[in-house]
């Protein structure tokens, strides 16, 4: 059986709004994050030795980095649904976006979360960071435009990457209509509350 690895509060939960769009049957194993520092506990380092959520176990195989697990789940148990087909004109587009969210958007957001913590040690690098974060917001609301999702006509695996990196934003979003509305559009998605309910308290959603 499939197996997700669950962390609370974290990019494990776009694995789980998947799985339930697929339809396929898994398993969660709960992990929680620790306090005061809100890190993964070890025994995600026994799973796969980042350490790190989400990770999947599946038969033989482990496999873990989202983008590389969305696109394992959607391969594997999409039936040729959630993804272009392969030479297809939205085929390169979705390739991009797939990589983009986690290669570029997470890092200024990542940023902001870290220097925030060094507080005036910090403050000479948050102009450039929130310049970095509006960049990116700022593509990404011109890209989306009026449509209804990043790719096509139907929801992809770039979606799924990409809400998340609009629940990390907060109310950073708050400038960028068009993102404002499909992130509230994209969290209304019956199989993405299916996945909340699995998943456990979701603090990224209620912004
Ligand atoms: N790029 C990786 C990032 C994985 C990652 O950093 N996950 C975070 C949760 S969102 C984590 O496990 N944090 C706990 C920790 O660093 O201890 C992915 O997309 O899977």
């Amino acid at each position: 059986m499939l197996k997700v690895h669950h962390l609370n509060n974290s990019r494990s939960q776009r694995i789980l709004w998947l799985l339930e769009e697929l339809g396929a049957p898994y398993e969660i194993v709960h992990y929680t994050r620790g306090t005061p520092i809100p890190l993964a506990p070890p025994e995600l380092k026994a799973v796969h030795p980042l350490g790190k959520s989400p990770v999947i176990t599946d038969g033989n195989k482990t496999i873990a980095e989202s983008g590389a697990i969305v696109e394992y789940l959607i391969d594997t148990y999409g039936k040729g649904r959630f993804k272009p087909k392969a030479g297809s004109g939205d085929y390169w587009k979705y390739i991009e976006w797939m990589h983009y969210g986690e290669g570029s958007a997470m890092l200024p957001l990542l940023l902001a979360l870290y220097t925030n913590m060094l507080g005036e040690a910090g403050a000479a690098l948050k102009p450039r960071v929130d310049g970095e974060i509006a960049n990116n917001l700022s593509y990404m609301e011109s890209a989306l435009g009026h449509r209804e999702f990043f790719v096509g006509q139907e929801l992809t695996g770039a979606d799924i990457q990409l809400l998340f990196v609009l629940e990390a934003a907060g109310a950073r979003l708050d400038p960028y209509p068009n993102l404002v509305k499909y992130r509230t559009r994209m969290q209304a998605r019956p199989a993405y509350k299916r996945g909340i309910e699995k998943g456990g308290p979701y603090a990224l959603m209620s912004r």
